[in-house]
């Protein structure tokens, strides 16, 4: 490989690193929940839902959830299309 080919192979990685990076610190908490879905809840409030096999979940806004330790979450926005995206560019190749 030339120095010009890893320099242009670096900058790729280096992108998307900072994408992954970005789209984890938006991210607050995830709370497991009963049911074996998981709730992410962001920065702004909002949450997205993941489901068993990781993918991303519709769930209306106002809905409750339950977590493992038996607490209530009460479902704020619904980001299936940011948990989505978030999930396409941690798996990119
Ligand atoms: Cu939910």
């Amino acid at each position: 490989m030339s120095i010009r080919q890893s320099l242009i192979a670096l900058s790729l990685v280096a992108t998307a690193l900072s994408a992954v990076a970005a789209g984890d610190a938006d991210k607050v908490q995830s709370i497991q929940l009963k049911d074996g879905t998981t709730v992410h809840q962001y920065k702004d409030g909002k949450m997205a839902m993941e489901g068993k096999y990781g993918n991303a979940v519709y769930m209306q806004e106002g809905v409750k959830m339950e977590t493992t330790d038996g607490k209530t979450i009460t479902m704020s926005g619904n980001e299936v299309a940011r948990l989505f995206l978030e999930k396409y560019q941690a798996n990119r190749p």
